[in-house]
């Protein structure tokens, strides 16, 4: 029997309790272990969960966070979240033909993601035939011939477009570009550009490569650890062991978040005997409760005082810098004003977290999705990049810049040429190895492929990974540009709600999770995936396949290749297939720094890519040194009676995967439409602990969005500011209102009203109700203050 709620929210059983003041320990270790136990039995949960991260093992599916070198790793080398998300690709629940017969596609559009990825995995390719109203099997050989028909028939090889989420292996990554490539286009957005494109845009201007700069030795060593717009506790709980090491070295850290998350308070390590009962490690000395988007403030704040008393690495900005004087002009007219109303904080608690940075001569600065989903996000970035620049901390020990990703392979599939906008020293090695004269304009990222669907640019959507239509911004309009494509194609593990949200025709095509042993070729092959830190090492699954019928991601692409472009460019895809270490060989012609890919990633633990910046303080920039950016001081100004509300993540969940109901840090139980308010602002708004709204986003052009039903919660934040749980808050995001500079969504920023439901969703209300200052239709712009 299936038996899952239909609706997330359960009005009558949703509990709130107080936040948590610490994270993990023992409730951690109790909570993955029953999860595990209940899906996947004692004996597969033993033998999946120890080969977890072992250098002979295979890589956690969760975050991109790096493994401790082979001789440092603990037995269970995870976390809760890691064994959650091991636990939903290993369970023993099957989507099988059967279950596609029972449930039409109607029936299944109306269950939430939760119940559709709670059904188990999918276990053999499935079609949903122009006007039918069920999926049915299909032979993987006629899929693909289904697939290659299509994309034959298009225009122009850009009228397809080629989705990655950042799970997929470098092997398939590799493949899959080069496929994209040679069929003639560039369209290969990925999860990326919903999450650090804003990072990766800022780092490659100011330090000449895309991605972070520090080991996690220079976390161990650091004197000073800044943790900005990232909930670690929850989202990198393995950090948190990082941090505790710092911590005993003597490290002091500062959080700055509009929340106090419990992982940045305290931590209970549930891998040492003493976390499960002890009063655990005590983490940040210093909580800066910034208002949402006042990140870029804050660092020009921090950097101004830091240039007024000279705390400055002079001979690092004089040898390794540019810039720096028409920056530091803009520091000494910094407008305080602006900076209070932006961050939301007094100069004192400025000054503290700045004092902290000047009596540290090894500082690490992180940050995840609170700092690159904004409008400003770019330039927040570089003005992190300043702060770090001023006191030469990059390329030295225990200091550098530390974006920490989100998908386990996000980075390396980048580093593998996915990529809308590849550079061309990429694809000139392409072309010499490949010998075809591959594609040069710039693809589609993300919103411009659902740009592109929804005007008809784009008909052929292919997912490997993922779940799109969720993911993506603006629901509406991204379910009906999915809704016009010819033909959606998902390569997945499990259920999601871009299975049912389809072209006019759609396939699912069933692919082998990272715990699986893969056969393909009758070989047992490897993978190998990049963290967060650079390491590249190999994975391999220890578990049978959910089903016999399951193909590898390698081989679904390759076979893809086939039936689509054979043998044009004399590709040798069948090779390629039956054995990666073909693919690998080719990473190592093609992609900077992998000569002898093959070789290096054998050894225990992988290697480490070059980083110009971090090996040796080299900056490939224009101008060949790390550049200081001046930006304007930005204050997103929230009219009255509105708040800037942020979309996150519950600790029950993987992006759009939910594992359950709860959130247990911030004391939510048994529901997900809940909306985080400030008490004063409850007040001020004339609503109630408790209180049912709708949130409705309003945008410059006048358009509103809505997202029905979410029950107000009391909890501290600076005023004006709210948050509550992605993907229910999708819908509120306008496809147009991205980062500038990298177009990623701003996710983080979106100004709202709460006001009493309608009943019906994207129903626009004439009543503004108890929501004061009832102007609805004011224009939102930043106001930009320089
Ligand atoms: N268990 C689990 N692990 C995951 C994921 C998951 O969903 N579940 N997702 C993975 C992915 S793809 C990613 S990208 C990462 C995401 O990791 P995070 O970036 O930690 O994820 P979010 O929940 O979006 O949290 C954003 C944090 O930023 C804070 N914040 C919001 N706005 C601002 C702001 O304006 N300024 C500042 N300073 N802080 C702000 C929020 O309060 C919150 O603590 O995690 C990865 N790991
Ligand atoms: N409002 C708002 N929107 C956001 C964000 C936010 O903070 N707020 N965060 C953004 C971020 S940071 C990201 S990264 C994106 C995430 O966007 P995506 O990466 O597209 O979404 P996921 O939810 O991670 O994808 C989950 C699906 O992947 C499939 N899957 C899981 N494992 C495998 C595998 O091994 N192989 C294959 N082929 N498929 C697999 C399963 O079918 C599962 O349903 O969302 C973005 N959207
Ligand atoms: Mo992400």
């Amino acid at each position: 029997m299936r038996k899952a709620p239909k609706h997330d929210i359960d009005e009558e059983r949703l509990e709130v309790e107080r936040p948590k003041q610490a994270a993990a320990g023992a409730t951690a270790v109790a909570i993955s272990m029953k999860l595990a136990v209940e899906q996947m039995g004692v004996r597969r949960t033993a033998q999946t969960l120890l080969r977890l991260n072992q250098a002979d093992g295979f890589d956690c599916q969760g975050c991109a966070w790096p493994d401790p070198d082979p001789s440092h790793r603990h037995t269970a080398e995870f976390c809760e979240n890691g064994a959650k998300a091991v636990t939903e690709e290993a369970t023993r629940r099957r989507v099988d033909r059967a279950f596609f017969l029972e449930h039409s596609i109607d029936d299944l559009r109306d269950k939430t993601d939760y119940w559709l990825g709670q059904q188990g995995r999918i276990t053999e390719p499935m079609v949903l035939r122009s006007g039918a109203t069920h999926y049915e099997p299909i032979a993987w050989d006629q899929a693909f011939e289904l697939m290659g028909g299509l994309l034959n028939g298009l225009a122009s090889p850009d009228e397809a477009v080629f989705y990655t989420s950042g799970k997929t292996s470098n092997e398939a990554a590799f493949a899959y570009q080069l496929f994209a490539r040679a069929f003639g286009t560039n369209n290969l957005p990925d999860c990326s550009n919903m999450c650090h494109e804003s990072t990766s845009v800022a780092l490659a201007e100011a330090i000449g490569i895309g991605k972070g700069s520090v080991s996690l030795e220079d976390i161990h060593r650091s004197k000073l650890i800044v943790i900005a717009g990232q909930n670690p506790g929850t989202n990198h709980p393995r950090m948190l062991s990082a941090l505790e090491i710092a911590k005993q070295n003597g490290a002091r850290i500062i959080a700055i978040n509009p929340l106090r998350e419990a992982g940045l308070v305290r931590f209970k390590n549930p891998q040492k005997v003493r976390g499960w009962a002890g009063a655990g490690t005590g983490l940040a000395d210093l909580h800066l409760p910034v208002r949402v988007n006042g990140d870029l403030a804050l660092f020009q704040a921090i950097g101004a005082l830091l240039l007024e008393w000279d705390a400055v690495d002079h001979e690092f900005v004089r040898d390794h810098t540019a810039g720096f004087e028409e920056w530091a002009e803009a520091a000494r007219d910094l407008d305080w004003d602006a900076v209070r109303r932006a961050t939301g904080l007094d100069r004192s608690e400025i000054v503290a977290a700045a004092r902290m940075f000047q009596e540290s001569d090894a500082t690490v600065i992180c940050w995840a999705m609170g700092i690159t989903q904004h409008r400003n996000a770019v330039a927040t970035v570089k003005e992190i990049v300043n702060v770090a620049l001023l006191q030469g901390n990059i390329g030295k020990p225990g200091a550098g810049l530390c974006p920490v990703r989100g998908h386990s392979n996000v980075q390396g599939d980048r580093t593998m040429g996915i990529w809308e906008k590849p550079p061309a020293h990429f694809l000139d090695a392409l072309e010499k190895e490949f010998g075809f004269d591959p594609p040069r304009e710039h693809g589609f990222d993300t919103v411009q492929a659902i740009e592109a669907l929804r005007d008809g640019k784009a008909k052929i959507f292919v997912g490997m990974g993922g779940n799109f239509v969720s993911a993506a911004p603006d629901t509406e309009v991204t379910e009906q540009a999915m809704r016009s494509a010819d033909l959606t194609v998902h390569v997945s593990t499990k259920l999601n709600r871009s299975h049912v949200v389809t072209g006019r025709e759609a396939l699912i095509l069933p692919a082998m999770g990272r715990s699986e042993r893969d056969l393909t070729g009758g070989r047992l092959q490897r993978v190998t995936v990049e963290d967060s830190m650079s390491a590249v090492h190999a994975s391999h699954g220890p578990l049978k396949p959910a089903s016999p019928y399951l193909r590898s991601e390698v081989d679904i692409i390759c076979s893809l290749a086939i039936a689509t472009i054979g043998d044009r460019h004399g590709i040798p895809w069948d090779a390629f297939r039956s054995d990666y270490t073909e693919i690998r060989h080719r990473i190592a012609r093609v992609v900077p720094g992998c000569a002898a890919y093959d070789e290096k990633v054998s050894q225990p633990g992988g290697f480490v890519l070059p980083h110009p910046p971090r090996d040796s303080r080299t900056f490939k920039t224009e101008v060949g040194k790390a550049i200081f950016t001046t930006s304007p001081t930005d204050v997103l100004h929230v009219p009255e009676g509105r708040l800037l509300l942020q979309t996150l993540r519950s600790h029950d969940q993987f992006n759009t995967t939910i594992y359950g109901l709860d959130d247990r840090y911030r004391g939510i139980h048994n529901g997900r439409r809940v909306v985080f308010v400030h008490p004063d602002d409850i007040t001020a708004l004339g609503l109630a602990d408790g209180s049912v709204v709708d949130l409705v986003s309003e945008w410059s052009d006048g358009s509103e969005r809505r997202a029905p039903e979410f029950r107000v919660v009391p909890y501290e934040q600076p005023r004006g500011c709210a948050a509550a749980y992605y993907p229910e808050t999708n819908p509120l995001v306008p496809l147009g209102s991205t980062a500038i500079g990298s177009n990623c969504p701003t996710s983080k920023s979106v100004i709202v009203r709460l006001e009493p439901p309608t009943g019906g969703q994207g129903v626009e209300s004439s009543d503004a109700g108890q929501v004061e200052g009832g102007d609805k239709k004011r224009t939102v712009e930043p106001e930009h203050l320089s």
